[in-house]
């Protein structure tokens, strides 16, 4: 079972399978509750949305920040830090003007605070320790409260820089008023998230410089759930970056226009064609683009070396290197690999008789770690044999499908999480 590939949902996570719906009339469509309006739900792959209550006109969120194991490959976990057993944390959405009130409890070893990255709400709600609040010790609560006059991508973290670097990181997404036009049909958001986790550790190092675990919203490909939209839909892709690097975010075979920053919608006329957006640390960048060619196309950071991660805790006597190696040496590491972790072992491409002999050799050879089956779920369904050996690192998919494999997508999805859909107050 994959589902949204975090450990033990709580029940205080509402599972997001929105994407699981067939495309309706946008009137139809609902938040999680009864919502100022309707809005179209943006759906954070391998995160749950956060479900609130309502207390008069507040909407009430519970918000716990505490330890959370969380496996970023079919054979890594780490222990990180996160919120409500989800690292990153689970996505809030409301809408402009929207009364919220997010009751926190600290579960972690020390003190924190919570930050709302972009939102211009009161100092008092400000969540930095000493200068807006106390800090909330390990074991207590605090509540905020604010209107959110704004419209836009923003984020929660822990106003701490270490533990922002442990994940401690969130979606707050503030849904317009009025639709933005054109509307969308489809929505997604991913958190970038990089990590240093020393061989044979499972604790990121915070202190470190360098990275060697790449993760959009937690997972490394290609455990990332592949995005899928209809062929001919408009899609919206969130992107949002809180680590220590930049990342050129890279899309394939589209043009998208960026149509909004972590301050919210951007003017039309700013929109300028382009396949590669840079998200800045602590910034969102907002794309938009018609899905109209048929494909499983990439979508991915192209710094070269967050198009894979440096798995020298996991090859162990076989780090990334260019010299001493051989191709059979090579096989006889990824099977014994293939066993222990475990998972499929797919053969590599092919190299040539005297590979060995040309100095560099080898590069990307033997980097090709298929596990399709491993790594197997219904947003995967119909994907050429060992495309997982394509992924790594910080990478995803839009699958943009035709109607017969696009709804063949959905219908297994409901099949795969057949609970889940009684939460669900869509009809067509
Ligand atoms: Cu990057």
């Amino acid at each position: 079972m994959f589902g949204t590939g975090l450990f033990g949902l709580s029940k205080s996570l509402q599972a997001q399978d929105e994407q699981s719906m067939p495309l309706r009339p946008r009137e139809a469509r609902h938040g999680n509750g009864p919502a100022t309006g309707a809005f179209l739900p943006m759906i954070t792959p391998d995160v749950a949305d956060l479900a609130h209550e309502l207390d008069g006109g507040v909407k009430v969120f519970h918000l716990v920040g505490e330890p959370v194991k969380r496996k970023i490959a079919p054979f890594k976990t780490i222990e990180a830090w996160g919120y409500n057993e989800s690292c990153p944390g689970p996505t809030i959405q409301v809408q402009q003007g929207d009364r919220v009130r997010v009751v926190f409890e600290n579960r972690l070893p020390e003190s924190t605070s919570l930050h709302w990255h972009g939102l211009e709400i009161p100092i008092e709600q400000d969540g930095v320790p000493y200068i807006s609040q106390k800090p909330v010790a390990p074991g207590e609560k605090y509540v905020y409260e604010f209107t959110v006059h704004q419209e836009g991508t923003f984020f929660y973290h822990a106003h701490s820089a270490m533990q922002e670097m442990m994940g401690q990181i969130g979606f707050f997404v503030a849904h317009p008023e009025k639709d933005y036009k054109p509307r969308v049909d489809h929505d997604y958001g991913l958190i970038l998230q990089e990590w240093a986790v020393l061989p044979s550790n499972t604790v990121p190092n915070t202190a470190a410089m360098e990275f060697n675990w790449l993760t959009f919203n937690g997972v490394s490909a290609p455990m990332t759930t592949p995005l899928f939209a209809r062929l001919g839909s408009r899609v919206r892709l969130r992107i949002l970056n809180l680590g220590m690097d930049h990342h050129p975010v890279h899309l394939h075979g589209h043009q998208f226009v960026v149509t909004g920053t972590e301050g919210g919608r951007a003017p039309e006329s700013s929109w300028c064609p382009m396949n590669t957006v840079l998200v800045g640390v602590a910034q969102a960048r907002v794309v938009e683009f018609e899905a109209k060619y048929p494909g499983a196309w990439m979508i991915h950071c192209h710094l070269p070396h967050h198009m894979m991660n440096s798995m020298m805790d996991l090859l162990r006597d076989r780090q990334i290197q260019t010299a001493d190696q051989t191709d059979v040496k090579a096989l006889n590491q990824m099977e014994s690999l293939a066993r222990s972790v475990p998972f499929q072992h797919v053969h590599h491409a092919p190299i040539a008789q005297d590979a060995e002999g040309v100095p560099g050799f080898p590069q990307d050879a033997f980097m090709e770690m298929g596990m399709d089956e491993v790594v197997e779920k219904p947003e995967t369904y119909g994907l050429p044999k060992n495309w997982s050996a394509g992924m790594m690192g910080m990478m995803t998919m839009i699958r943009v499908l035709p109607d017969r494999e696009y709804d063949a997508i959905v219908s297994r999805k409901k099949m795969g999480s057949p609970s889940r859909q009684e939460e669900h107050h869509h009809e067509s």
